[in-house]
Formats: C-alpha cells, structure tokens, sequence
C-alpha cells in the first residue's frame, strides 16, 4: 500500500504557477493580465490533470493487466458537484494552487467559482454514485462510473414574484469543460427498433436505426491511494450528418431529423426522482448508457479479441444497476452473448446472473420502474424476447418449487392484463446475484413487503448495504475549519481515510475548552453562509439565531409541509400573543428544494413557502425572533456552504418511505443536531449517536400501517389542535395569498381530506419535539456537546465503509494489487 500512497506533490507553488501560466498561454491563448478567472480556472484545471495523468494511466494498465475483478457503477446520474478543490486536495496540491493564483494576481476564491457545477443527478441517488465513485478510488478499487453525459442537467430552479418555481435549462457546457476528455476513437454502436427474423434457425435483430455513443472521460482521483478511476459518460451522436437527398430537396428540417433524434438521446436528464410514466425517451437512454458500458467492458477486458472467452466476465467485472435504471442491461449482456458471441442459452445465463447485482432505493410502489410490453417491443424488439424466455424460464422454475399459484402468478417480470409489462425491479430480483436496499430499515421493508416473494424465494440474494457520504467533500472541503478541529483534537488527519476515528472525539465533548472551540467554528460557518446568501440571494441573516434548515427534493412523503405548517403556527402564536416574544428562541429556517416539473402539489408547496417567508419576514412583530429564506436552485455548492452552518437538521419523512436519506450523514458529521422519524438511516444514526442526542418525533412504520388499515382522517387532527387549525386556516383565508382563498385551495383541500403521508397526524408530535430543542438551545454548552458525540460517533456513515461493504458482501472483490 505504502509505495501506491501518492506523495503530497513535490511540486512547488512556483512551479505550478508556471503550469498556470503555461496553460493560460497554449490552451487558452491569453497572458495573466489579459486573463479572466474563468481562464485561470481553465488553466488550473488543465494543470491538475496533467498531474494525475500518471496515475490514471497507470491504474488503467493495473486493471487490465491485474487479476482483480473491477467494479462498473451504472448510474444514470452521477451528481458530481464541483472538481477543481477536490481534484487539488486529491493530488495533494491545494496550498501550492493557493500561492501560485495569488502569486498571479487572483483571488482563489474567484477562480474556483468561475467553475460551473455539472448537475448530471436529481438528489440523492445521483450524489450516492459520486460519492461512491470516490470511495472506489480512494480505497483503490479498480472501478469504472459508467453513465450519460447529459447536455442539459437538472433544471436552474428560480423563483417569479408569486414565489412560484420556474425551471431554466441549465445548458453547462455553455463553457469549457476541461475535465472531460472525449474519445472518439473507443466509440459504440447502440441500435434500436427494427424486427427480429429467423436465418438458419437463428433469431436475429435487424434493427432499423442507430446512434453513436461517444464516451467522455472524467478523471477520478483517489485521496492518498496514488489512483485514479475514470467516470465514463456517454453522449449520443448520429452517425448521418444529414440525409442528402432530403436535403436536395431542400427540407431542411427534415434532413437533420435522425441526427436531431440521435443527439436527443443525451439531451436532457429527466428531472423526476419518482415517476410513474414509461416515457420512450427515457427507456432510450437507459439502453443508450446500459448497451454502451457492457461492450466498452469487454472491449477494454479482452483488447483485440475476435473470439473472447466470455465465460470469464465475471471474473473480470461486476456491474452494480444503480436502482431500476440501467436493468435493461441484464437482455443486453444476454443478447450479446447468445446473438454477438454465439453462446448457447444456459451458458449466457449463468455469465449474465453471475455479473449484474442491484440496489433499490425507494419503498414508493410509484417510483418502481414498469415498461409497457408494447414500448419495448418496438424499440427493442429482440430484449422483448430475451425477457420473454427470462419470465418463462423463471415461471417453470417457480412452479416446480411452490404449489402456490397465486405466488407464481404475483412474481411474474412480465405481467399480462390491459397493459402487459415488464417490472425492472423484478427482472433485477430473479436476474441479479446480490439485492440490496440502502438503510437497514428499508432493506427490511424489501425482503417483508416490497419484493417479499422474492427474498423468501432468494434468502441469500438479499443483504442491506448502508448508504454513506465522502468526507473528503462534505468535511475537508465543505468544512475546513471543523476538519482542522478534528485533526487538531485527535493528533491525526488519517480520520479522513478512517472515519470511525472520529470515534476518539468523544471524550472531548466534556471538555470546556475543546466545546468552546467547536461552538466557535459553527459560528464562524454560519457568518459564511450568512455572507454567502447575502451575496448570491441578498438575504440578511442574522448569524446569533438557530439555523434550522430543511434540504432535499419537495415531495410530499418528505413533509416540507409538516416544517412551514409549524413556522405558520408559531408565527401565529407570536402574533396572537399567546407566546410571549421573549420566550421565543429566535431561529433561521432554512430550505432548498427543486420540484419535479410536473409536480403539481410539490411545486405549491413551494409557492407557500415563499410567501410565508415574503410574510413572515416583513413583519415587524416577529422581526429578530423567526425568520424563512429559500435560497433558490439548491445544489451541492449550496450544500457545502450551509451543511457546515446548520445546527438543526431536519429529517421528517413519514416513516416507512425515506429510503436512506444520505443529508441526514452530512449534516450528524458536521455537528448538527437532527430533529427526525425513525425512517431510512436516521435510525441508524439514532442508534449511533444515542437516543439523548437525537429528536426523535412521529409515528413509526407499524403505526402508520395500522393508521392506513384502520383509515386515516386527517380532519380529525385538524380539530383537535387549534395550533394546526390555526395554521390551515391562516393558508386557506388568504395570509400567505394577499387575501387569496383560491391560491393554496388544492393544498388545504389536499390536507384535510387526504393527506396521504400523514403530516397532520404527526403534527402535535412535532410541535412537542421543537419545544424540546428550544429548551436545549438555550444551554448552548449543552447544545454544543451533543453536537460534537453527533460528530464522534458517525464515522460509520462514510462512504468508504459502504464500498468496503459492498466489496464483501456483494462485489467480492478488492484493491489492485
Ligand atoms: C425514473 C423513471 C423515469 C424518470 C426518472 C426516474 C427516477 C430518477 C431518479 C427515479 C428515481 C430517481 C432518484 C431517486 C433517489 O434519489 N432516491 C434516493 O436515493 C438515495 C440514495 O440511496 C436515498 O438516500 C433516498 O432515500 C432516496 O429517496
């Protein structure tokens, strides 16, 4: 290990100085007086990269040459936030690009905001891919991220002056990408539609058109390992540039048709992260990134084989289907085999179910992703018939080992009915060698309700992987002066490649001195992010009030209600006088949430939200004592700046649907207190920190299964706390719509008649809770220790434990040797 741990570089600032202004003159073509910080990023950024060269290639030479069985993350989202700090920490050249800029005449400051985040992700399950693609190559683990270079990320979100979402392209390559490498020469056909015709007693595909996959290289770097991994994102080309004779005749717009429909493919990431709709586009994508990734495994696992043993894939790679998205892999790796390679059926099988494992990441019954047979068939008419004899295969199996007709009948991938389907989760279950769910709740909600049928039929199959985060971005990065507390109090800085030393911390939170200090930089971060909102969002903040913030996508099972509902019944209770100002603990609630475009109740609740802050702000009576901000187009950026900041983390989804949630890990390692269900990994993070260090609210999953069966009334909860009727009614009378009764009418209506996740049964729960944290708050010594056991005891939550689980329990692998 030793001799792989790359040296801090042994460049100096100067030098890399001259690299910068090297970079500036032939890449960019300007002196540094003439330079931008855009240009000196762009440079920075180059000579970075030419750094790791080295180590990339050589990782690349170890795996192809080595013998240990590499790793391919298929995400269709890789939510990677910025690279520039990440890439210099990694390579060990922080403090030399620090000097050299300013020996250049810049502020580093600037020169890493010129840089434009990728949003290639919606939340969490695209942040998951990123984090563990660092994980991967930290720990040294031959890997490869494998996904779509989308042109258009997730959407810019902006307010209008009805607090109303509005959704922009967020078009960021508009500027140099100097990450990326384009490779033209290591290019894959993918095709589609078409028929399928028997020749010689073969079926064979004759599809009917095809797009060029073009891969884009992302260099990810290990921290200390001396690797570096590669991110391949795929982007759709079309092989005509346009059809001549259309052209003669001068149709111009239908001569660039197949190309328009080719580059579509990679245009945009859908901006849902739960969805019921089997859009075509969609399924084109998935098989676009799926087909890629598995021919580019074997072209870079058997280089220059015409006849490659195949049989031997699985000892090679294992492609871990981040959720439902990219399962259509599973027909493709066997379509290859049997119709590219010639295996027989039995053969193929046994390669393809040794290759694929799964992880789901979602407890919705919506978000489970479901094909019409029809949509397939067209577009990928011979998978159709893979999937086909997949479900006949498995329904023999079935019936030869259960009597229970209606079970067989239940577990069916291809269901008959109106709108015969395929259920990706289902295929994954049967085809898979590991499932797993990502909390310990949630993978045992998958094996007692979710896929039931198939854990008792696959005991083995099914094991929890716990999801974690990098603290190298979300500690080092995001929180320098905690990390640098950190180091200080434990003697070391190896926690950041160990992060269960954190572990040591413990004893120092009944030190005064040591508390005082942590007490000191949470100040000092929230005077950051105050400074931060004032400059991007012109938002006063005032850094003495609790900083209370709520981050994650508006939807209704995460209850962004539940919180603003409360702030409208404390607001009214300030103003009725029934609580008297002095004894209100003065808080800064914070939110940053994108709703999915088509989200009709999500993006009012949005709208709501503005306008009890536009409300709630401008009123004299509470000025100083309660406050709402809603920093607009949430992202990682934002993130690192207000995770460090928070001391109150909320995490109030109705137990039994937040799968894991990873922001709650985020924010108990940046010393944050979380008020939060016994849902996803706040269970975990409960049972880790102890119960006197967490606030625990609400009803748990038994009761609200009991609640469903029994039947839920919202109304009556409505009754029987005027807190809660006092703040409906003020949204239903117009406070927050200038009078308005129509405006938020759906919501209230909503609430009271349906209420489906249960925000107003749990809403006297959660007022109890936040008198409680009031009442903490006021010893701050108190507030602060509990804080720091939070820090001490979630070194579990790294992402580098995830990786070194998946690696036993489902990838069965390890480090290059
Ligand atoms: C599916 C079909 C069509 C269009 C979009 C989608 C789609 C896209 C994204 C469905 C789901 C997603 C994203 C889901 C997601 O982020 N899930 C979260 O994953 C985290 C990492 O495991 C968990 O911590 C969260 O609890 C879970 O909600």
């Amino acid at each position: 290990m030793t001799e792989l741990t790359a040296p801090k570089s042994s460049v100096t600032a100067a030098q890399f100085a001259d690299e910068i202004r090297n970079e500036l003159k032939y890449t960019q073509g300007v002196t540094p007086e003439q330079a931008k910080p855009a240009d000196v990023y762009v440079a920075a950024a180059t000579a970075v990269r030419k750094h790791l060269m080295d180590s990339w290639m050589k990782t690349q030479q170890d795996m192809i040459n080595g013998n240990t069985k590499a790793v391919g993350y298929l995400s269709a989202e890789f939510l990677m936030g910025k690279q520039l700090r990440n890439a210099l920490l990694n390579s060990g050249l922080t403090e030399q690009f620090e000097a050299a800029v300013k020996e250049l005449g810049f502020d580093p400051q600037q020169v890493t905001d010129a840089e434009y985040e990728p949003g290639l992700g919606n939340g969490g399950l695209g942040r998951l891919a990123a984090c563990f693609i660092d994980s991967l190559a930290s720990l040294g683990v031959p890997a490869f991220g494998y996904g779509i270079q989308y042109r258009y990320g997730i959407f810019r979100q902006e307010f209008d002056e009805e607090g109303r979402q509005i959704e922009r392209p967020d078009y960021w390559l508009t500027n140099e990408d100097p990450w990326g490498h384009i490779d033209y020469e290591r290019d894959q056909r993918v095709s589609f539609g078409g028929e399928v015709v028997e020749e010689d007693g073969k079926r064979v595909w004759k599809p009917s058109w095809s797009v060029r996959a073009i891969p884009v290289d992302y260099m990810v770097p290990g921290y200390e390992s001396g690797r570096v991994n590669t991110l391949r994102l795929w982007q759709a080309r079309s092989y005509d540039e346009f059809d001549l004779l259309t052209f003669n005749k001068s149709e111009y717009l239908d001569a660039v048709k197949p190309q328009v429909k080719a580059e579509n493919i990679s245009k945009i990431l859908y901006p849902e992260d739960s969805t019921e709709v089997g859009k075509e586009l969609r399924l084109e994508q998935q098989y676009f990134f799926a087909s890629a990734s598995i021919h580019d495994a074997i072209r870079v696992f058997y280089p220059n084989q015409d006849k490659p043993d195949l049989t031997t894939f699985p000892d090679k790679i294992c492609f871990q289907l981040n959720d439902t998205h990219p399962v259509i892999g599973i027909p493709e790796l066997m379509r290859i085999l049997l119709d590219e390679y010639g295996y027989d059926w039995d053969t193929a099988w046994n390669i393809t179910t040794k290759t694929f494992n799964y992880t789901c990441h979602t407890l919705l019954p919506e978000a489970l992703e479901v094909w019409p047979v029809a949509l397939i068939s067209k577009l990928l008419p011979r998978h159709m018939e893979i999937i086909n004899k997949i479900n006949d295969q498995f329904m023999h199996e079935l019936e030869e080992m259960t009597d229970d007709e209606a079970k067989v009948e239940r577990m069916r991938i291809v269901t008959d009915g109106d709108t015969p389907s395929v259920r990706m989760a289902y295929l994954a279950s049967y085809a898979g060698e590991h499932v797993n769910g990502v909390a310990e709740l949630h993978s045992q909600l998958l094996k007692d309700v979710t896929l039931r049928d198939f854990s008792d039929l696959f005991p083995k199959k099914f094991t929890n992987v716990t999801n974690g985060v990098t603290p190298r971005r979300f500690m080092k990065l995001a929180n320098p002066g905690l990390s640098d507390l950190i180091t200080e109090g434990l003697g070391t800085d190896k926690w950041l490649e160990d992060l269960e030393l954190l572990k040591n911390l413990e004893p120092l939170a009944q030190d005064d001195e040591f508390v005082k200090k942590f007490a000191q930089v949470k100040y000092d971060n929230k005077i950051k992010f105050a400074d931060f909102a004032k400059r991007e969002y012109g938002f006063d903040i005032d850094s003495s009030t609790m900083f209370d913030t709520m981050i994650k996508r508006l939807h209704e099972y995460k209850r962004q209600a539940l919180k603003i509902l409360e702030v409208i019944a404390t607001y009214a209770d300030i103003k009725s006088g029934k609580v008297k100002i002095e004894d209100v603990t003065p808080r800064t609630v914070i939110f940053g949430a994108k709703a999915a475009p088509g989200y009709y109740l999500a993006k009012m609740t949005i709208q709501l939200i503005n306008n009890v802050a536009k409300v709630i702000n401008n009123d004299p009576d509470v000025m100083g004592k309660l406050k709402v901000v809603f920093p607009w187009n949430y992202n990682i950026r934002v993130a690192q700046y207000l995770i460090p900041a928070t001391e109150l983390d909320e995490q109030i989804s109705q137990a039994g649907k937040e799968a894991s949630g990873t922001s709650n890990m985020k924010f108990a390692l940046n010393g944050a207190l979380t008020v939060g269900t016994l849902d996803g990994a706040n269970v975990e993070i409960r049972e880790r920190v102890g119960a006197d260090n967490f606030f625990l609210f609400g009803m748990t999953v038994d009761e609200v299964e009991k609640m469903y069966a029994d039947g839920y009334d919202p109304a009556k909860y409505y009754e029987a706390d005027p807190r809660l009727k006092a703040a409906i009614d003020m949204v239903a009378k117009g406070t927050f719509s200038d009078g308005d009764e129509d405006t938020y009418a759906p919501l209230v209506s909503d609430w009271l008649t349906k209420d489906w996740f249960m925000t107003l049964a749990d809403f006297t729960a959660y007022h109890d809770i936040q008198s409680e944290i009031e009442t903490l708050y006021g010893d701050q010594l108190e507030w602060n220790r509990k804080a720091i056991i939070n820090v001490a005891n979630s070194g579990y939550f790294s992402s580098d434990r995830s990786i070194e689980d998946y690696l036993e329990r489902v990838w069965m692998t390890g480090p290059l040797k």
